[in-house]
């Protein structure tokens, strides 16, 4: 296998980790925000194959990354199930709300999700085709909690209040939402797959809002339950899940969900979760995207001891969250030295 993703996937500890970025195709880079206002706005970019085919090989033109990740957004599941969605400039995105029930009936049946999303499975075809022979392609969609806090305040929130909000008043129609995207979620990833995602990623952003029980039911169940689905469909697809925030929840976590690769952010240290979190599996992670803006030596010191701490088992190098368009390019390039010298 000369992919060396999947072999960190397959549980082989390297001597150089394999390296992508959460956000790497984004607005950091001058040629996707060129390729951005070709497109129009960010959905039509997303909706577009072969421009998003373009702005996902962008960055493994330019770094040479070992893992491309899909050019799409988390919120397109939402839109295949019938939410509007679109989004401010400056602001962000903003969906129609689902807070009654009346709102959740008028969501379109799961299988109609493909009239929507058979775009987005045409950019993963282009892209099967037309990376190099060593990168992995990673398919991707948000996990039920954090696509469901979107659905419910019809926007981004700092603390999910209105997502707390329903659950704790109605929590049948929210554990019925919440069903209704895991039922989505299974068949997003399942044709990302048949058009040749080799790993596919759950994003569960919001993870570390969930307390006590919560976390148990609607961050580990939801995804144990995708990931079993699509372990029954594709037993050899590796799935890496990304409970943003669990802090110490991440210990246990691959077991719990069945998670092939358990993505870290960066509010734990790389020696906590080698001991805890990587003695379970491969590991994905952490460095600080604000290195990305700030370089210097900080930024290779701290990258070579997170190479380091992980250097006993399986990993893959990442960030602890998405860099973030104010970064510098170069920084990036620092990086990827920093591991492969
Ligand atoms: O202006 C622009 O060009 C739009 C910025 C942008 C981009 C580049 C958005 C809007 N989405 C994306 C692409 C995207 N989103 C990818 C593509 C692949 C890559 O990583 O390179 C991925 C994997 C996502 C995932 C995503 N979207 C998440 C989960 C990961 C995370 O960052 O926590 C979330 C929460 C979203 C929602 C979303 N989409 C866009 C924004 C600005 C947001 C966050 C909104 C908010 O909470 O306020």
């Amino acid at each position: 296998m000369t992919k060396t993703i999947l072999r960190a996937l397959a549980g082989e500890t390297q001597d150089v980790p394999p390296i992508w970025m959460m956000r790497q195709a984004g607005r950091y880079l001058p040629e996707y925000r060129a390729t951005r206002e070709k497109a129009g706005d960010f959905l039509s970019l997303c909706y577009n194959p072969e421009l998003a085919s373009e702005v996902t090989l962008q960055p493994i033109r330019r770094y040479g990354f070992d893992g491309a990740i899909l050019f799409a957004d988390i919120l397109l599941l939402p839109q295949a199930l019938g939410a509007d969605l679109w989004f401010v400039t400056g602001e962000g995105p903003r969906l129609s709300t689902v807070t009654t029930e009346a709102d959740f009936e008028k969501l379109k049946p799961v299988h109609a999700i493909d009239e929507t999303l058979s775009p987005i499975y045409e950019t993963v075809k282009i892209l099967s085709r037309e990376l190099p022979a060593e990168t992995t392609l990673i398919g991707f969609a948000g996990a039920p909690w954090t696509v469901a806090t979107y659905m419910i305040a019809g926007k981004g929130t700092p603390d999910q209040g209105p997502a707390h909000a329903l659950k704790d008043e109605n929590r049948a129609l929210f554990e019925q939402l919440l069903g209704k995207i895991t039922e989505g979620t299974i068949e997003y990833l399942s044709r990302q797959i048949e058009a040749g995602a080799e790993v596919v990623k759950i994003f569960d952003s919001w993870a570390g809002s969930l307390q006590g029980d919560d976390f148990q039911r609607y961050a580990v169940e939801p995804a144990r339950i995708i990931i079993e689905a699509l372990k029954r469909r594709h037993p050899d697809v590796p799935v890496i899940a990304f409970p943003r925030g669990a802090a110490e929840r991440f210990k246990g976590f691959h077991a719990a969900t069945g998670a092939t690769c358990v993505a870290l952010d960066d509010g734990v240290t790389p020696d906590w979760a080698a001991e805890h979190v990587q003695v379970s599996g491969c590991v994905q992670g952490n460095l600080k995207s604000s290195h990305m803006v700030t370089g210097g030596e900080e930024l290779v010191a701290e990258t070579r001891a997170i190479v380091e701490a992980f250097s006993g088992g399986p990993h893959i190098f990442n960030l602890g969250h998405g860099i973030t368009p104010d970064a510098d390019p170069d920084n990036v390039s620092r990086m990827i030295e920093a591991i492969r010298g």
